[in-house]
């Protein structure tokens, strides 16, 4: 058991145990946590309560060691560090260095699809196949490479260098994905403003050189390079997402069921977090090659659920039941049903180790990088796959026996979902309607109103936000008022459990006339009674697909992005990857909205520069609110602006 048990005095007070719009069996299972583990976190959350107002403005510097330095806004404080850094140029360096996390993050799990497509195409591994040629044909043809009379391996070679040769480019020439994936009318603007990378290694390693003590020093121009930073990060989610549907398949509608309650006492639970789905792919594969033996022990077989990312990810291909989101993964094992957790990288607590601790429940880390004191340590690579998949299974089912049944609770029953919603599963449907023209459907649906415009809500459950229901409240006061809502991420791990993934409980909620008939009638031709209210799209790397999305729409209208009645949300932002993806957006000229606020509200100029001036410039706007009706009503207000610019008809907004 880790140290912070030993604090056992002081791990639940009255603070941690406002449990505020939680759904009750979060509840319950907190408050199992708390009796069993003795911390849970919003316990962890209260005892950092109130948290460093310098830090949540992005007022503090740490660059070298005459500071740490903290400028005082207000007054009466020091107005520079000691190197005479200002608020902005803190603010800016600050900034640049959380988008560089995110943008890393996302480029590397690219970098390690592109390798394994790689491996595949020379013949070097047997572990993984091309599953999908006619999404590795286009793919090939986007990046521009010819495909006619080669065969499979020889084109998915070319895909793969080509892609490789994106990290580490010397030519100046721009980086060949960023070319091929931006919307043309963005790709323009950012052209001029300088700002297209060649490559992605020498932007990162330039963002830390320009941000480290006694460099830039001018907000502005540390903005155009966080923006440059944002279009790394969108070369890394479309590299991941087109790589892995050509290695794994690219989604098609699929039903399965969300919630903790998808753990079953009866089988050998296994839960896949993460992001990557090389591993999590093979744990699927060999659970059903190794089923029998779960019966031998007597279990009814083997159960793998998701979390996080790994987990919309196996979903959207296979069905696999969601969990948990990242706010919910200590959950899962308080259940007191899970084997094992297996992990791969980002948005994986160091907590899980302890949680794990006190239950049979073993938590396994596979990357060379990512290793937890406590946890069991079975290391990934793409050569060893089948091995790796084999013994994480076998350490399950050893876990298995040891389960303790009057330790196990699960409160509540699986909610039913539909996901696998690539655009090509979309415009499968909207071929149904128009086969030749197949986005005219969705086109006309907006023009005419029915659908007032597209919120795509991502990313994150933040327990600052949980408490609030904030993603629920916003989903609700948005189809209300017939937004067509696409959710991603931890948010579509929330909107499942909420039903709104649920084809048949359109009815239960109360959604806008106009798109209540879109949904029914493309549910119709789909062969579902409806759509579910909100569409899911997948992980947060597949937010590419709504970039893929706004591409193809922008330019069959000659828009821009910025003129499209299209904003993003990130309602409950975590991870420094919320930070680069939201900068993607902004790059290609989306609004974004955001709570908690970003650590800019410190720098008055860097402020000014995301939510005023960046809308002359790539017509991007980001907005800050933290509640959430006046959030739904600001992105409909914003919504609205953009349709009287089209001369599309604006009906008024129902009370929210
Ligand atoms: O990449 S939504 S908490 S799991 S960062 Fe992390 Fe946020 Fe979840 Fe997926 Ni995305
Ligand atoms: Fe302080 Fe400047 Fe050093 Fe930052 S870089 S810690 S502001 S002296």
């Amino acid at each position: 058991m880790g140290d912070i048990l030993k604090d056992k005095e002081r791990v639940w007070d009255n603070k941690s145990n406002d449990f505020g719009l939680l759904p009750p069996s979060n509840v319950e299972l907190l408050k199992k946590q708390a009796k069993e583990v003795k911390t849970t976190s919003l316990q962890r959350l209260a005892l950092q309560e109130p948290q460093c107002g310098f830090g949540e403005l992005g007022v503090c510097c740490r660059m070298c060691y005459m500071g740490p330095c903290r400028i005082d806004i207000f007054d009466g404080g020091p107005r520079v560090g000691v190197c005479g850094a200002t608020a902005d140029t803190i603010v800016a360096r600050n900034l640049l260095r959380e988008t560089v996390g995110g943008a890393a993050a996302h480029t590397e799990h690219a970098m390690d699809i592109a390798e394994v497509l790689k491996e595949v195409a020379e013949g070097k591994i047997s572990t993984y196949t091309i599953k999908d040629e006619e999404k590795l044909k286009r793919v090939a043809e986007n990046l521009g490479i010819k495909t006619e009379g080669k065969d499979i391996k020889e084109i998915a070679k070319e895909v793969a260098e080509i892609s490789l040769e994106d990290f580490k480019r010397l030519e100046r020439e721009p980086a060949v994905w960023i070319k091929a994936y931006t919307p043309k009318s963005s790709y323009e603007q950012l052209e001029k403003l300088g700002v297209i990378p060649h490559n992605v290694w020498r932007p990162i390693m330039n963002a830390m050189h320009r941000t480290s003590m006694g460099n830039d020093a001018d907000p502005v121009n540390i903005m155009l390079a966080d923006l440059q930073m944002g279009l790394i990060d969108g070369l890394g989610l479309t590299m991941a997402t087109e790589l892995s549907d050509v290695i794994f398949g690219t989604p098609k509608p699929i039903k399965s069921k969300a919630n903790l309650a998808v753990i079953d006492p009866d089988y050998v639970n296994i839960a896949v977090h993460g992001h990557n789905p090389l591993l999590s792919e093979k744990i699927v594969e060999w659970a059903e090659k190794l089923n029998d033996k779960a019966k031998s022990l007597g279990a009814k077989g083997i159960n793998i659920v998701g979390v996080c990312c790994t987990g919309n990810e196996v979903l959207m291909r296979h069905g696999v039941p969601l969990a948990a989101n990242e706010f919910q993964a200590e959950l899962a094992i308080v259940t007191g049903a899970l084997e094992a957790m297996v992990v791969d990288y980002q948005c994986i607590w160091p907590i899980l180790s302890d949680v794990a601790s006190c239950y049979h429940t073993k938590l396994i880390t596979t990357m060379p990088f990512v290793k937890i004191p406590g946890a069991i340590h079975i290391e990934y690579s793409p050569e060893k796959a089948d091995e790796v998949a084999q013994k994480v299974i076998e350490t399950a089912l050893e876990a298995y026996k040891q389960r303790e049944p009057s330790r196990v609770f699960i409160p509540d029953s699986p909610e039913e979902i539909i996901a696998g919603f690539s655009v090509e599963a979309l415009i499968e449907v909207l071929k149904k309607v128009n086969h030749e023209d197949p986005l005219k459907p969705l086109i006309d649906n907006i023009v005419n109103g029915n659908i007032f415009g597209v919120v795509a809500i991502v990313g994150c459950p933040n327990p600052k936000t949980r408490r609030l229901a904030f993603a629920e409240r916003m989903i609700k006061g948005l189809i209300k008022n017939n937004v067509l809502v696409i959710v991603t991420g931890c948010i579509a791990h929330i909107a499942g459990q909420a039903g709104f993934l649920n084809p048949n409980k359109v009815d239960s909620f109360e959604v806008g006339d106009g798109l209540k008939q879109v949904l029914k009638a493309l549910g119709n031709v789909a062969g579902l009674n409806s759509l579910p209210v909100a569409i899911h799209m997948g992980s947060c790397v597949d937010n590419s697909r709504i970039g893929v999305l706004l591409k193809a729409l922008s330019e069959k209208l000659g828009l821009k992005v910025s003129d499209l009645p299209v904003v993003a949300s990130a309602p409950e932002l975590i991870s420094e990857k919320a930070i680069s993806i939201g900068t993607w957006a902004l790059a290609l000229g989306v609004t974004v909205h955001v709570c908690p606020p970003p650590r800019i509200l410190g720098g008055p100029k860097v402020r000014e520069i995301l939510t005023k001036d960046l809308k002359a410039l790539t017509g991007g706007e980001a907005y800050v609110e933290c509640d959430p009706e006046l959030a739904v009503k600001g992105i409909l207000d914003r919504i609205k602006q953009k349709r009287i610019a089209l001369t599309l008809p604006v009906p008024e907004a129902v009370h929210i």
